[in-house]
């Protein structure tokens, strides 16, 4: 049987070095390699500095999620040293990542899913409005971005880069009239979502729970005609429903805790059927038998990883290590969270539809709106004139764990220390589970096992294929730190 290989270097993306190598036979993937190209080295240069460093270093492996690791970093020494946060922290700490989420959900809409369906072979009036800059979607979410940003300002000073957020709290407390402040961008920012993206109030939205309230929804005023109705419209009549399916294992740490502990989704590691299993981060093992690193037998827990480069090692493809989860790939990101968490609509979707190109990308927008109907809540739970900062004994020895949820999905930072100094740091990133290459037992990761089975009619224009890699919304800057 003919095999045409297909090499995509780099496949286009918003951040990040990523090659996709994809094997056709008889005008569908047969198998797929997803490689990390380049080599950054935050692990390695994190070695013998202060722990605190880590707050400084770690939010630059990616302009897109720094505050993500921002969190992660304050976390993994907060955890090391058993201290917590006043509550004030936790609520400005989850209204600053929801952010970080929601800028990120939409610039990865934008412009990187959407343009795709703008562009030949598609020909649609309906996704015009989604070319890269002509288009009239496009240059409205451009604009919106500035409202929201101003938000994040309010808290976190800048982004990215900020440090306001600290192992003892965060560092930018906010009074009175900056909270009234913040909730007016706020809803100058949900205005925009209301008119341009769902073109109905948003707790109309927020009240759909199953996928024929998702058809009834399409069929009434001007939703059809709103950028989320144009979009599912034409995904359906495409059949991204079709493309980007795996045996899925979804992966969720539940995210943005409260001083309580307790988490605002419920975590888990479902499997596509729903059938519930514990997250517990004691669970991930590496393998990087294909990956450049020194060799290990089998997966390695992340507190006992160094993961020396190897570059020239001829059986590896990828600088990401296979991070698996009780041994098995596991998909993070929007449709793992809203499966854990059981939300109605997504488990629809995803019972009618499989875990597919589609359902990712609904996960994604119906998490947007989640989550600005939840900063809201958080901005009226602020007190102002309680503390936001608790001073931090100095880092010592001992070890501790953060995990996060970025926009891509679950985010751990490993911190072990020695008198002072940081003796080992490792991090696993969402794309490092999604995009990871394959295990100790040659198993691929998630993405390579989703190409299987993609229709190539046109080998020169292989776009199924673009459609399944974006709906993981890669991040390749972040996976090879
Ligand atoms: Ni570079 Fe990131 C997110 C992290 S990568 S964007 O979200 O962590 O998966």
């Amino acid at each position: 049987m003919a095999t045409k290989t297909i090499v995509f270097s780099p496949f286009a993306r918003l951040e990040g070095d990523l090659q996709v190598k994809v094997d056709v036979e008889e005008g569908r993937v047969v198998r797929a390699y997803a490689s990390g190209t380049l080599y950054r080295g935050f692990e390695a240069l994190l070695r013998g500095r202060d722990p605190l460093d880590a707050i400084v270093i770690t939010p630059r492996v990616c302009g897109q999620c720094g505050l993500a690791h921002s969190a992660a970093s304050a976390g993994a020494i907060r955890s090391l040293l058993g201290t917590q946060m006043p509550p004030n922290a936790y609520v400005a700490t989850n209204v600053m990542l929801a952010i970080e989420l929601v800028l990120s959900h939409l610039a990865h809409f934008y412009l990187s899913f959407a343009p795709d369906l703008a562009e030949p072979p598609y020909d649609d009036e309906a996704t015009r409005r989604f070319l890269p800059l002509r288009g009239s979607s496009f240059l409205g979410a451009l604009r919106a971005r500035e409202e929201i940003l101003g938000v994040l300002g309010l808290f976190a000073g800048k982004w990215p880069n900020t440090l306001a957020i600290q192992p003892g709290g965060t560092t930018r407390p906010l009074d009175a009239s900056e909270i009234r402040r913040a909730r007016g961008l706020l809803g100058e920012f949900t205005e925009f979502v209301r008119q341009q993206v769902i073109g109905c109030e948003p707790d109309e939205w927020l009240a759909l729970r199953s996928a024929s309230d998702l058809d009834a929804w399409l069929g009434e005023g001007a939703h059809a005609a709103s950028d989320v109705g144009a979009f599912a419209t034409f995904s359906l009549k495409q059949g991204l429903d079709r493309l980007g399916k795996w045996p899925a294992r979804f992966m969720s740490s539940g995210g943005w805790p409260r001083a309580t502990g307790e988490t605002l989704m419920k975590p888990g590691a479902c499997e596509a059927d729903g059938d519930a299993a514990e997250f517990c981060p004691g669970k991930m093992l590496e393998h990087v038998k294909h990956s450049w690193y020194d060799p290990s037998e089998g997966g390695v827990h992340p507190f006992d990883g160094e993961g020396e480069p190897a570059p020239d090692r001829a059986d590896a493809y990828s600088w990401a290590k296979a991070p698996r989860y009780a041994g098995a790939p596991a998909e993070a990101g929007p449709l793992a969270r809203m499966v854990n968490d059981g939300d109605p609509l997504v488990v629809g979707l995803l019972r009618r539809h499989g875990p597919s190109a589609f359902v990712r990308e609904m996960a994604r927008l119906h998490e947007t709106l989640r989550l600005l109907r939840q900063i809201g809540i958080w901005l009226n739970e602020v007190a102002p004139e309680e503390p936001f900062y608790r001073e931090t004994p100095r880092v010592e020895s001992g070890s501790g764990v953060a995990v996060v949820e970025a926009p891509r999905g679950t985010l751990g930072h490993w911190l072990r220390a020695e008198g002072g100094k940081i003796r080992n740091y490792q991090i696993i990133t969402p794309t490092g589970w999604n995009l990871s290459p394959r295990d100790s037992e040659d198993r691929p990761g998630p993405l390579e096992m989703a190409l299987v089975g993609t229709p190539v009619p046109d080998l020169a224009r292989p776009v199924a294929i673009s459609h399944v890699v974006k709906s993981f919304d890669p991040c390749l800057f972040c996976t090879v730190h």
